[in-house]
């Protein structure tokens, strides 16, 4: 049983996500999402749209994704994968190098980003937000 864990916000949940977590799952059999709580998000500098229940709540529909846990600080990676029995930590690759400390622990892989999506880029359409590059 080869088991995955991603991080992310996840907020308004896009194809980018969801091809993240298709791929991600398809490294192994069992695949863990560390969602960002709503505290963790303000932190981080991001404020999402739909809350952390929510977000999680999506997360579980999701039929790459086999358990849901809350991210609450930049420090728990080391613990969360010793805990969880983790093989592979998988981020997008807008993350590449951040996390590879992890390596003492697990597989770190990077995976590219989808081009042409963000949830900064629906606000933008939107009308929602002034325009960031993310
Ligand atoms: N992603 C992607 N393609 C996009 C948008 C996002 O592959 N077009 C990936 C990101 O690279 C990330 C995951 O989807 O791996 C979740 O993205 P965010 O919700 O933006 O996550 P972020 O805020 O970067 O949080 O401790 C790590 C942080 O919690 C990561």
């Amino acid at each position: 049983m080869t088991r995955v864990i991603t991080y992310g916000t996840f907020d308004l949940l896009h194809k980018g996500h969801v091809r993240l977590l298709k791929r991600a799952k398809a490294l192994g059999d069992h695949l863990t999402v560390c969602v960002s709580t709503d505290e963790f998000n303000a932190i981080k500098g991001k404020k999402a749209y739909t809350s952390f229940e929510d977000r999680k709540y999506i997360l579980e529909a999701i039929k790459y994704v086999d358990e849901v846990i809350p991210e609450e600080n930049w420090d728990q990676k080391i613990n969360d994968v010793k805990e969880h029995n983790i093989d592979i930590f998988v981020m997008g690759d807008d993350w590449k190098g951040q996390f590879d400390f992890l390596s003492d622990y697990c597989k770190v892989v990077y995976l590219p980003r989808t081009e042409g999506i963000s949830t900064t880029k629906i606000k933008r359409d939107l009308g929602l937000a002034e325009y960031k590059k993310d």
